[in-house]
């Protein structure tokens, strides 16, 4: 049994990292039975979560977990596409990962009001003295990451211009297309639904919501998401209310009809080890 190592559902999110959802939409669509624990973070291999714990091998880093469910599974999240198009989903998604994901990092740490609403949770179990001065400490490390990525040095108004123009490549590329590349999800799809979800979190001021918000195609991309509508995954799960949440904000130029996906078989390449059919969603 594979064990996915998350933060677990805040801010209404199915989990605030996007690298974590990322991680666990794949897992979905590979339609591989897994089990979530948020203990993990003190032992993770790199200090970041996701990791996973698959047959006593712990791997880390969303990218490094998809190779591994790849390798290991016989899948191929991007079967049927060309050279070009892998080529193209791996700059989106690195655009997503390493530009998008600062600018959403900014938003929530560095606006008192913001961290007010949502990073602060992560401090709740530390003693109440203590908590202002760990919470400086961290919150400082993490200026201190923003000014070393580079964007930590621009002005609001410029990380917002930036953000946006990321986020306007995300709408321009999906367009009216039902998934990145088309009819059927892909694993870009994976990982632009993470990023797109985290940037529209309803709970934060931001540039990088106003901008998602902006896009109905972006809106009505989330809400149809990435996971097949099957009677088993309408168990309640942070992942159904979620979808749930942003189908109800679907337009009415997308209302709502949800494409499927068949979990394990899609991926699988022909002739590897199947992926199992039998999916568990766990609470
Ligand atoms: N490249 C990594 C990035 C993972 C990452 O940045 N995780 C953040 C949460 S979004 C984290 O665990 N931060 C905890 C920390 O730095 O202490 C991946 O793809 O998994």
């Amino acid at each position: 049994m594979i064990t996915l190592y998350t933060f677990g559902p805040a801010f209404g999110l199915p989990d605030p990292s996007p690298f974590v959802m990322k991680a666990e939409v794949l897992l979905k669509m590979a339609g591989l039975v897994y089990r979530t624990d948020t203990k993990g973070l003190r032992r993770a291999p790199k200090g970041k979560l996701p990791y996973i714990e698959d047959d006593g091998e712990r791997i880390a880093d969303s990218t490094f977990i998809r190779w591994h469910i790849e390798k290991k599974y016989g899948i191929d999240f991007d079967r049927g596409l060309s050279r070009e198009e892998r080529a193209t989903a791996w700059a989106f998604e690195k655009l997503a990962e390493d530009h998008l994901y600062w600018a959403i990092v900014e938003a929530r740490w560095s606006d008192d009001a913001n961290f007010a609403k949502g990073p602060q949770i992560f401090f709740r179990r530390i003693p109440s003295p203590l908590r202002p001065v760990v919470i400086a400490m961290i919150r400082r490390r993490v200026r201190n990451a923003l000014r070393a990525h580079g964007i930590g040095r621009h002005s609001q108004a410029e990380i917002g211009a930036l953000a946006a123009s990321s986020i306007d490549a995300f709408a321009e590329f999906l367009g009216a297309k039902p998934f990145f590349f088309g009819r059927e999800p892909t694993g870009i799809d994976a990982t632009a639904f993470a990023f797109i979800a985290a940037a529209l979190c309803p709970i934060f001021t931001a540039a990088t919501r106003t901008a998602a918000e902006r896009h109905d195609n972006l809106r009505a991309y989330v809400g149809r998401a990435i996971i097949p509508s099957a009677a088993r995954w309408r168990a309640a799960s942070p992942w159904h209310d979620f979808v749930a949440r942003m189908k109800r904000r679907g337009t009415p130029r997308n209302p709502g009809s949800v494409p499927r996906i068949s979990p394990g078989s899609r991926f699988a390449r022909p002739g590897s080890i199947r992926a199992t059919d039998s999916l568990r969603i766990p609470r």
